[in-house]
């Protein structure tokens, strides 16, 4: 378990500082049971809340030694981080090689140091859409708050101003409209986990419903 997390943060370091293009496997990508699409379709509970950037905050607090409350221009002025990634959908879409840009999730633990006692982590979007991971499952080089995607300023329908992006788990555990991440010493299911989806949601082995 701490190697791997080592080797993770490892993996990020070296995309952080340039030395590392994310290289993506060619064979076997697609998980079971997924189609490949090109046109990035948009899912959600059909409300875009629109948040003016100087309105826009992002809190972070919980188990942590350090909550902060970002308003936009903090949240920029962070280290910024490129990655490109597949994003799987568990209405059975996935899309290959992703570019999305914003703020990695490590740097965001560096800044607000989860406690030891932090094991799960609680999503809240503009929209009150909520959804739940496990810290661990965050704490990955791909993870990151994206206010970007393929160049450009993420459009409100796919969760402008920023939003979380966790690739290896069903697109659903990433929240769009981001408002709120808090660090917990207990699991509290979200919005799609109390209706009866995954609560671990990893795509390749259809880990779809619970
Ligand atoms: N805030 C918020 N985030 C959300 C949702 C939502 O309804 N509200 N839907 C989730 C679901 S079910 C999916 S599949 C992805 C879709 O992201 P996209 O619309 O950019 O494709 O966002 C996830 N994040
Ligand atoms: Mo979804």
């Amino acid at each position: 378990m701490k190697e791997d997390f080592i080797r993770r943060k490892e993996r990020w370091a070296k995309k952080m500082s340039g030395r590392e293009r994310p290289t993506r496997p060619n064979a076997g990508r697609l998980p079971p049971g997924q189609h490949e699409v090109n046109n990035f379709p948009v899912l959600d509970l059909g409300v875009h809340p629109e948040i003016p950037l100087d309105e826009w905050q992002l809190k972070i607090h919980g188990e942590v030694e350090n909550p902060v409350t970002l308003n936009w221009e903090q949240f920029m002025a962070l280290p910024q981080f490129t990655d490109v990634s597949d994003f799987h959908c568990v209405t059975t879409w996935s899309q290959f090689d992703m570019e999305f840009e914003g703020v990695a999730f490590f740097t965001l633990t560096e800044l607000i140091k989860p406690r030891p006692s932090a094991s799960h982590l609680f999503f809240t979007g503009y929209d009150d859409y909520t959804t739940n991971t496990t810290l661990d499952a965050c704490m990955d080089d791909d993870v990151m708050i994206a206010h970007s995607w393929n160049g450009q300023p993420l459009t409100l329908e796919h969760g402008g101003p920023a939003r979380m992006i966790i690739p290896k788990l069903y697109a659903w555990k990433g929240a769009k409209f981001i408002r709120e991440i808090e660090f917990r010493d207990h699991d509290e299911l979200g919005f799609w986990e109390q209706r009866g989806y995954s609560n671990t949601a990893d795509p390749f082995v259809e880990d779809r419903f619970s």
